[in-house]
C-alpha cells in the first residue's frame, strides 16, 4: 500500500509541475544567451533546444540576444559584463565541457560551476548553468540532441531562465 501512496503522490507532483510549465509567460522577458565556440556542433544543438523551449514560453525571437564566447572558462566574464549592462532579465551559459586526458577538465568544470553562480548572487541576475560536463561525445549526444532516446536540456534550460526572470520581477 505504500507503493500505492508514493506513485498516487508522485502523478500528483507530476501533474502540478506540468500546469506551472504551462502557465510560465515570457512574452515580456528579454533573454540573453551566451554560447561557447568550442564543442560548436553540440552548442548548436543545445541554443536550438534553448531557441524553442523559449518560444514554448512566449518568449519573442527579437528579445532572445544570442554572443558567442570562445570557450566555457569565458562564460562568467561575459556572463557577469551583460548582467550588469541590464539590458536582461536572465541569462543562459551554454557551453560543452569534454574529459580529455588532463586535469584541465577538472580545473575549467569547477572554476565556471562557480564562477557562473558568483554572477548570480553577485548581480542578482538569474543566470542558468547551460554547460555540459561529459565523459565522452555520446554523453553528449544524449543531452543535446532528442534523437536516439537522448533529451535536449537547452529546452529546460529555456524554461529555468524563463521561471527565474518572473522570480525576480515578482520580488521588486
Ligand atoms: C582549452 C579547452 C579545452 C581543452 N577543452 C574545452 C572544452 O571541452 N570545452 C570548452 O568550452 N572549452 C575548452 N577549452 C577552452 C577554455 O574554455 C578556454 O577558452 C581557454 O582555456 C582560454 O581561456
Amino acid at each position: 500500500s505504500h507503493g500505492v501512496a508514493r506513485s498516487a503522490t508522485s502523478l500528483k507532483m507530476a501533474a502540478e509541475s506540468e500546469v506551472s510549465f504551462g502557465e510560465l509567460d515570457g512574452s515580456s522577458l528579454q533573454i540573453g544567451v551566451l554560447r561557447t565556440r568550442w564543442n560548436d556542433e553540440h552548442v548548436t544543438n543545445l541554443v536550438n533546444g534553448i531557441k524553442s523551449g523559449l518560444k514554448e514560453c512566449n518568449v519573442k525571437e527579437d528579445n532572445i540576444f544570442i554572443k558567442e564566447v570562445p570557450g566555457a572558462y569565458e562564460l562568467p566574464f561575459a556572463a557577469k559584463l551583460l548582467a550588469l549592462s541590464g539590458t536582461v532579465d536572465a541569462i543562459i551559459c551554454c557551453g560543452v565541457l569534454i574529459k580529455g586526458e588532463t586535469l584541465h577538465f577538472e580545473y575549467i568544470s569547477e572554476a565556471v560551476t562557480k564562477g557562473i553562480m558568483d554572477v548570480n548572487l553577485g548581480t542578482m541576475t538569474p543566470v542558468v548553468y547551460g554547460v555540459l560536463n561529459c565523459l565522452n561525445e555520446d554523453q553528449v549526444k544524449k543531452r543535446s540532441s532528442n534523437e536516439n532516446g537522448g533529451h535536449n536540456h537547452g529546452e529546460d534550460w529555456a524554461k529555468t531562465a524563463v521561471e527565474m526572470s518572473i522570480m525576480r520581477r515578482e520580488a521588486r
